[in-house]
């Protein structure tokens, strides 16, 4: 029904080479499939991960990244039942199909069914919507929401309310989303707990206020650079630590100051050894420690198994747990009824053409 879209988009020719604006052609989207216009994306620390080239899982290029989006419904391919032109819309980069095993598990949010293609940057069909200069570009994530249009299976758009402003909302596609769900789906935080984030960039701080919902008692932020202390207070932290500045092991002065240790606590920074304090600051019989940091290709974790054997939970969470499209327009809503904080997450604005501006403040900076 639509026809070809040209339009800019930042493509990455290969590993870590700056990202290149280049015009690119967008085809229609094709069966059960959804073409969005793009109208906001944040850069994650994810994205720059692949660009490096580092990236295990090893991705095909030229490709167009960004997995953090916000956009608009531009047009709809055959048998899409569920938005149309004109919605509002969350790329999700893990989908909800509602018929596979894992979706119909009622357990988890890691549906499966585009997971094969997606992770070769194809869509479901083994193709791909992009091409720019005569040559394919690979989709990345599910997502590519570094490009003004993208194209999407239907069942890896979340449809939200069209009165949230998509420059901000578009953070609850990775970070923020990540965080809270954690706390309050996959840690289920309870009210009058104490609880440790370790790291708080964006993920942790949202770990805080998953934390601040279900009313915990104590929430120690736990940083190793004090600058981050400011918005873990803001956002409701009780207590700060810097593991620079003890002698002692980080998990033996937590355990110290919450006689025997917390109730939850929750890895933030993908530190293989920060996972294993953040384990063993758990209090002895119940403490469940949730990791969410991915490590680099290879590592492992460890810790004596005593700890799990005197009643300790190891734990992890993608996305938060969350179902993006029975889940996520909820998490829209509580920012819109102010129970969720997001604006204070955007500290830089560029145009697509200065995104690579966007990835030196994520790593110049503090975030
Ligand atoms: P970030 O880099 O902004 O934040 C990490 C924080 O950890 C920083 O504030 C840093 O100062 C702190 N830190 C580093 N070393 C530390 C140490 N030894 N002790 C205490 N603090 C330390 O990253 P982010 O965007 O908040 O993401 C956090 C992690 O979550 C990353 O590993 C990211 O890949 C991962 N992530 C996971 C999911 C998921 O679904 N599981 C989704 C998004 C991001
Ligand atoms: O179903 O096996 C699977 C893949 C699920 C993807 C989980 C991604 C979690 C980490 C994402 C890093 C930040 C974007
Ligand atoms: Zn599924």
């Amino acid at each position: 029904a639509s026809i070809t879209i040209k339009c800019k988009a930042a493509v990455a020719w290969g590993p870590a080479q700056p990202l290149s604006i280049e015009e690119v052609e967008v085809a229609p989207p094709g069966k059960g499939e959804v073409r969005v216009k793009i109208l906001a994306t944040g850069v994650c620390h994810t994205d720059a991960y692949t660009l490096s080239g580092k990236d295990p899982e090893g991705v095909l290029w030229p490709i167009i990244l960004g997995h953090e989006g916000g956009g608009i419904v531009e047009s709809i391919g055959e048998d899409v039942t569920t938005v149309q032109p004109g919605d509002h819309v969350i790329p999700l980069y893990i989908p909800e199909c509602r018929t596979c095993k894992f979706c119909k598990s009622g357990k988890t949010n890691l549906c499966s069914i585009v997971r094969a293609t997606q992770g070769r940057g194809l869509m479901p069909d083994q193709t791909t919507r992009f091409t720019c200069k005569g040559q394919k570009v690979y989709h990345y994530m599910g997502c590519s929401t570094f490009c003004q249009y993208t194209v999407l299976p239907e069942i890896s758009i979340s449809k939200i309310n069209s009165n949230a402003p998509l420059d901000k909302v578009c953070l609850l596609g990775c970070g923020i989303t990540t965080g809270y769900g954690a706390a309050v789906n996959t840690a289920d935080v309870q009210p009058n707990s104490t609880v440790a984030v370790f790291g708080c960039g964006g993920v942790g701080l949202s770990v805080i206020q998953g934390a601040v919902a279900r009313n915990a008692r104590q929430i120690f932020a736990v940083d190793t650079n004090p600058k981050k202390f400011e918005f873990a207070k803001k956002l409701g932290a009780t207590d700060f630590i810097n593991p620079t500045d003890y002698e002692k092991p980080i998990q033996q002065v937590l355990v110290e100051m919450t006689d025997g240790g917390l109730d939850y606590t929750f890895d933030c920074t993908g530190n293989t050894g920060v996972m294993r304090a953040a384990l063993e600051a758990c209090h002895k019989g119940w403490g469940q420690s949730i990791i969410i940091g991915v490590a680099g290709a290879g590592e492992e974790i460890s810790t004596r198994p005593f700890q799990l054997v005197t009643g300790r939970v190891w734990k992890g969470s993608a996305f938060g747990g969350v179902k993006g499209r029975s889940e996520l327009p909820g998490i829209v809503e509580n920012y819109l009824n102010k129970k969720l904080e997001v604006d204070m997450y955007v500290t830089h604005e560029f145009k697509i053409e200065e995104i690579n501006k966007a990835f030196e403040a994520m790593h110049e900076g503090d975030w």
